[in-house]
């Protein structure tokens, strides 16, 4: 292919808003071009990498049994009023209406969408399973669109479905579609974890997570040097209760004047902070309007993790108490809260380190004071012990390992949904005993175009960026070092045609630019060997570089399809 006829719009600057490498690079070597905030154009290098991606993608759902389709982004609003999901997501949801004022959405996910159409079209379990997916832009009106397109408003995304008649047929497509995207990533070359997850509000208990080690990545994960790693949101430690032994006391309220926070009731008691226990206030909101105030405790120098809290409580949304909650249910001020003399109606929660513990300290829930030598049962309510806290790094995992913590970027999610979508839109079958059954569904996503993001902060550098093989726009980067030099020019389209005669796919830089200009755009272009045609063409001499690792050696022409094919064997070899 020859440069000059490609548009490669590459630049000097990164765009002043670009905070990140991959926005950066992505921009500066003309594969990405901003609409909109969110929205983004994918120049023809970033489109020839994502369909290498979707090929991969393709062969490997082939593999694993899913069949291709294509479904609709315009969608009828009722289909997701059915599933109650119109209004559960408010504002993401891009809605609008058609010339006769019926409401759509452009479709930000599609369970409802399958789910509608597996109701109309299959009726009895000897058709199940089935697992169908597509290749598709999502449309989601991201608050703060960022970081390129690793976050963006419009994005493609694989989304597949599994519809069986019974948990065994969920089972092995999850586990068929586990393989495959361990697959998928293998083979692009991305460096990635599968990770516990929280289900959030997919519904179901079983998730796993693709995530990808990067600086960038929104995701914190929490994993050992074993097989354990679980997203910050639901990782656990080993857990052994302690008996603390001691009588309990005598409740006593005392002064702590201006003490509001942990640390201060601390020094103002001559406390450690693991000995108060710290009451954090919570409003639960359940499907159908119902709110329930949820306090819930744990040690001084703890944190509570919400969503352990909401998944515990299986509500739709949980939000920290505001001043006024806390004063119309407690009757105190956020400062100085506690679990003695709450009402009934405050669900109270625990942590289970706090099991066993005797005589703490605690808010009073009364402004300057705390108690000391309060006692579980004796002084204060506790509904239900769980594990609610956020685990701390070099704490010791599940599997015996201390934990340590990354930053990862989420490239695909797999859920077991159950029937939670089949019930409530009626995708019944018939089961072998006649009886009308819900189709247990299974989800499954990568985010195709947010790959480009993942792999580009894995792999670029200062210079731009770098493909793994697998999926760089081109295999080799041809580039005549003068032009205007009948010689080099003549060779270079010689070496192309012979390369591209041996399966290979190659750009030619047949521009007619100064060769630092050459390079510095095939740095940033990323193509991952680079086949540089200059004063020694006479002597049948070319210069191969690796992007990735910057080393160069020279061959005779005729050696040179040999080297590249070596060179790439090493690279994949190397992923
Ligand atoms: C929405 C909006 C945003 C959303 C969703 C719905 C995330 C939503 C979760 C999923 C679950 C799976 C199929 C492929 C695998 C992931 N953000 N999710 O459902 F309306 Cl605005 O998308 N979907």
């Amino acid at each position: 292919m020859k440069q000059s006829r490609m548009l490669i719009p590459t630049q000097k600057e990164a765009p002043a808003d670009a905070e990140v490498l991959s926005h950066k690079m992505m921009v500066r070597a003309g594969y990405i071009y901003q609409v909109s905030a969110g929205v983004w154009a994918y120049l023809p290098l970033a489109y020839r990498v994502i369909k290498k991606i979707e090929r991969i993608i393709r062969e490997e759902m082939d593999k694993a049994g899913a069949v291709e389709m294509m479904m609709p982004g315009l969608l009828p609003a009722d289909l997701w009023r059915e599933s109650g999901r119109y209004e559960a997501y408010g504002d993401n949801l891009f809605k609008l209406k058609d010339r006769r004022e019926r409401d759509f959405i452009l479709g930000p996910t599609h369970e409802e969408t399958f789910t509608s159409i597996l109701r109309d079209s299959v009726h009895s379990y000897k058709k199940l399973p089935l697992v169908v997916y597509q290749l598709q832009d999502k449309y989601r009106d991201e608050d703060r669109p960022r970081y390129g397109i690793l976050r963006g408003k419009e994005f493609e995304m694989l989304d597949g479905y599994s519809f069986s008649a019974d948990q065994a047929g969920l089972d092995q497509a999850y586990n068929l579609q586990a393989k495959a995207y361990r697959n998928i990533f293998d083979r692009i070359g991305l460096d990635y974890k599968v990770i516990l997850a929280d289900s959030g509000t997919m519904g179901g208990k079983n998730s796993q997570e693709f995530s990808a080690p990067a600086a960038i990545g929104e995701d914190i994960i929490a994993y050992t040097d074993g097989d354990y790693a679980a997203n910050l949101e639901k990782a656990t430690t080993k857990f052994t209760p302690v008996n603390q032994i001691g009588e309990p006391g005598e409740l006593t309220k005392m002064a702590t004047p201006g003490a509001h926070t942990v640390d201060e009731a601390a020094e103002s008691l001559g406390l450690e902070a693991s000995q108060i226990l710290k009451s954090m206030f919570f409003l639960a909101k359940f499907e159908g309007e119902e709110i329930k105030p949820v306090m819930v405790l744990m040690r001084g120098n703890d944190e509570v993790n919400e969503t352990k809290v909401s998944s515990y409580l299986g509500c739709e949304d949980l939000t920290m108490a505001t001043e006024e909650d806390t004063e119309k249910y407690l009757n105190a001020h956020p400062g100085s809260l506690g679990p003695v003399g709450v009402g009934e109606e405050v669900m109270v929660l625990a942590d289970q380190h706090l099991q066993g513990m005797v005589n703490m300290a605690m808010g009073a829930n009364d402004d300057g004071y705390h108690y000391i030598n309060a006692n579980f049962d004796r002084d204060f309510k506790v509904d239900q012990f769980g594990d609610f806290r956020t685990v701390q790094e070099g704490e010791t995992a599940p599997d015996g390992l201390p934990i340590k913590f990354t930053n990862g970027i989420e490239i695909g999610h797999i859920f077991k949904l159950g029937t939670h979508y089949s019930e409530v839109l009626g995708a019944t079958v018939l089961d072998q005993n006649g009886r009308e059954v819900p189709m247990i569904m299974g989800s499954y996503g990568i985010g195709v175009s947010r790959l480009l993001s993942a792999i580009s902060e894995q792999n670029a550098d200062e210079n731009g960026l770098v493909w793994p093989q697998a999926v760089a726009p081109f295999d080799v980067h041809v580039i005549p070092v003068n032009a205007k030099k009948e010689d080099q020019m003549a060779m270079a389209e010689e070496l192309t045609a012979s390369l591209e005669e041996a399966g290979y796919e190659v750009l030619l830089d047949d521009r007619k630019e100064r060769a630092g200009v050459k390079f510095a755009d095939a740095d940033l272009i990323g193509v991952p060997i680079r086949v540089t045609v200059g004063k020694k063409a006479g002597e049948g001499i070319v210069e191969i570089k690796i992007r990735k690792t910057g080393e160069t050696l020279e061959v005779h022409k005729e050696e040179l399809a040999t080297n590249i094919a070596i060179l790439l064997k090493q690279e994949q070899g190397a992923e």
